[in-house]
């Protein structure tokens, strides 16, 4: 990839009760999963988490933020970003697996949606970001394949004991207007594509490349105290009143 660090916007998802068994420890801190995302401008259409059943996840304590639940690899980042007390160190407070965390609620800025959940998507990787997806299936042609999937097969539902109230009533929201590809631009090039399920990779690569610059670049939001505005004037300023009212961080890797 590129040569200087890439910047991510960190997402506090925090967890709601009922705190579930496998935090059961945790009961009294804040907890938040936290999601990396590249679109912080997208954070309106928020309608799940994105949680890979297999992958182990940690919880840590940070100095100013709670504890935090996020890959190993992306804690030990964090360490040197200041999150912790001592440069390098974190105090692994619990180890989990993805699985632990599906069908967990939590709290996101900026969505419509009150509580949202914790839902298994399988092409997240362990060595990018935290592991941790939030998912806006508008305009993301990945989260949109891997919603359909959970919608459309019951069988994948009930595989990871995902209720149908976690997934059904949470459908794509209009927040930005790509001229070319109408307010759901993720569900546009989906449908023209032909996309299958989240594991039609080449597609997928090819959706995201038309949805991303063309919505960086064009794209109007629909939503929100910048309604109106184009993304490429307001990302930054959605990003930091993110940042002010404490429900993202900063990111580097
Ligand atoms: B983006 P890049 Cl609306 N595994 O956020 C797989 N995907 C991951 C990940 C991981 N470990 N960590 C982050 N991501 C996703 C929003 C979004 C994103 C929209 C549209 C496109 C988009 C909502 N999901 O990404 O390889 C996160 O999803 C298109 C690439 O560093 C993050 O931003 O470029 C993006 O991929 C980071 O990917």
């Amino acid at each position: 990839e590129g040569a200087g660090p890439q910047e991510y916007t960190l997402i506090k998802m925090e967890v709601l009760e009922p705190i579930p068994e496998a935090l059961k420890s945790l009961k009294g801190k804040k907890i938040n999963l936290v999601a990396a995302t590249l679109r912080p401008e997208t954070m309106y259409g928020q309608t799940n988490c994105w949680i890979h059943p297999d992958i182990k996840y940690i919880a840590f304590e940070t100095v100013k933020d709670g504890v935090f639940i996020c890959t190993r690899r992306a804690a030990r980042n964090m360490a040197f970003q200041d999150f912790t007390e001592k440069e390098g160190e974190f105090k692994i407070l619990l180890e989990i697996v993805g699985q632990d965390l599906l069908g967990v609620a939590v709290k996101s800025p900026f969505t419509c949606y009150v509580k949202i959940y914790c839902l298994p998507m399988l092409t997240i990787k362990e060595d990018k970001g935290t592991g941790i997806v939030t998912s806006v299936p508008s305009d993301s042609p990945d989260d949109y394949a891997a919603l359909v999937d959970l919608q459309k097969k019951p069988a994948f539902r009930e595989k990871y004991g995902i209720k149908d109230d976690m997934v059904l009533p949470y459908n794509p929201v209009s927040i930005l207007e790509i001229p070319e590809f109408g307010n759901l631009s993720a569900v546009h090039v989906y449908n023209e594509l032909k996309i299958q399920s989240q594991n039609d990779r080449e597609k997928l690569t090819q959706a995201k490349e038309m949805v991303y610059l063309k919505g960086f670049y064009d794209g109007v939001l629909l939503v929100g105290e910048f309604k109106g505005s184009k993304i490429q004037d307001v990302k930054k300023n959605l990003q930091t009143k993110l940042i002010e009212e404490k429900s993202a961080v900063l990111y580097y890797e």
